[in-house]
């Protein structure tokens, strides 16, 4: 038998076949209304999902603000972490730093969990896209070179998901190179205005060009739909260059929140990513229709000391500038003299 469920307004943590799914029912904060297609036996028991519809409401994110600051505060500890080790000369590993990265979330009170197994790759491991740092398998990390670090969390305000890309010490040109092509895409698909309609797929080319100039890629999607408190990868939308799953086929609309992640990968050598989460919004409305575009809502540091400015335009200099002096603004008053003098200095103008 087949059930078309308007779910939204349904407590997925109650129902007695859904129990353990999460509170769906907020649709107010997700800004989403819910239809499932389901299978469900003669007696109207759910026996599974087999297509979901998502549609974007009036942009409502309830307690958003709170949970991409949190996320930010405990990153931020994570690379204090991270860097004052370095500096004493202790041996760590992936795996140490994966570990060390929970222990700040697990520390504050609103935390539920990983949104998904963090991702730390040094080095070559960084070029390995879902790669997973193991007790046994770990890579020492050096103060050389470079470390991605993909991670985010569950709370009760949301899910976050970011990826940074950091020098661990001196690095050479190329490097520099590849991570500013990467920020360029980030750059031009946070900056993009689009008409309503727009699809994933049209968005997706924004981000890969700066690559595609210099005759690379990378092997996947540039951005998934993230849950309120429920999945990390959520559909419907998503940024993606395949054109025929729905992920491609449906408009980006306000409300909607999607990763803006492209990468550069080197077999052997090194990763790189950039991940913010991008709220969609109205930018304006024309005579013929209304045009959308993205506000970041992930606040946290883009390093600086890996961009090759040559390769920057002055309109992607001022929105990097500008997205620093809000993350300043932002996280400042939480932190203490010490925290505000490393964060201001990641947040210096370039
Ligand atoms: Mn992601």
């Amino acid at each position: 038998m087949l059930t078309i469920q308007d779910t939204t307004e349904l407590d997925f943590s109650t129902h007695r076949h859904t129990r353990g799914l999460g509170p769906i029912s907020d649709a107010s904060a997700t800004g989403l209304k819910v239809h499932l297609t389901l299978c469900s036996s003669d007696a109207g028991v759910p026996l599974g999902i087999l297509q979901e519809t998502v549609w974007a409401r009036e942009k409502t994110r309830r307690g958003a603000g709170y949970r991409d600051r949190q996320t930010a505060i405990e990153e931020k500890e994570s690379y204090r972490w991270l860097e004052h080790q370095l500096q004493q000369g202790a041996e760590l590993t992936e795996y140490d730093l994966g570990v060390r990265l929970d222990e700040y979330r697990a520390a504050e009170g609103d935390y539920q969990g990983a949104s998904f197994p963090a991702i730390v790759g040094y080095a070559g491991n960084g070029a390995i896209v879902h790669y997973r740092a193991t007790a046994h398998n770990a890579a020492v990390v050096r103060p050389e070179g470079v470390l991605l670090l993909d991670s985010g969390g569950q709370y009760l305000q949301g899910t976050t998901d970011i990826t940074r890309t950091v020098a661990l010490g001196p690095v050479g040109a190329e490097v520099k190179k590849h991570y500013t092509l990467v920020l360029k895409g980030n750059i031009a698909l946070s900056r993009a205005v689009f008409p309503e309609g727009t699809t994933g797929v049209q968005l997706d080319t924004l981000a890969r060009a700066p690559l595609w100039q210099a005759g690379l890629n990378y092997g996947h999607g540039t951005g998934h739909g993230v849950g309120h408190f429920l999945n990390v990868h959520e559909g419907p939308q998503g940024i993606t260059p395949n054109p025929r799953g729905v992920r491609g086929q449906t408009p980006i609309m306000p409300g909607m929140l999607t990763s803006n992640e492209p990468g550069y990968y080197r077999e052997g050598a090194y990763g790189i990513r950039i991940e913010n989460l991008e709220l969609c919004v109205e930018k304006m409305e024309s005579e013929e229709t209304k045009y959308y575009g993205f506000e970041p809502q992930t606040l946290f540091p883009i390093s600086t000391e890996l961009i090759d400015q040559s390769l920057l335009s002055p309109e992607e200099q001022a929105w990097l500038n500008e997205y620093h002096a809000r993350v300043f603004e932002e996280l400042s008053p939480q932190l203490n003299a010490d925290e505000r003098a490393w964060l201001k200095e990641r947040c210096r103008a370039i």
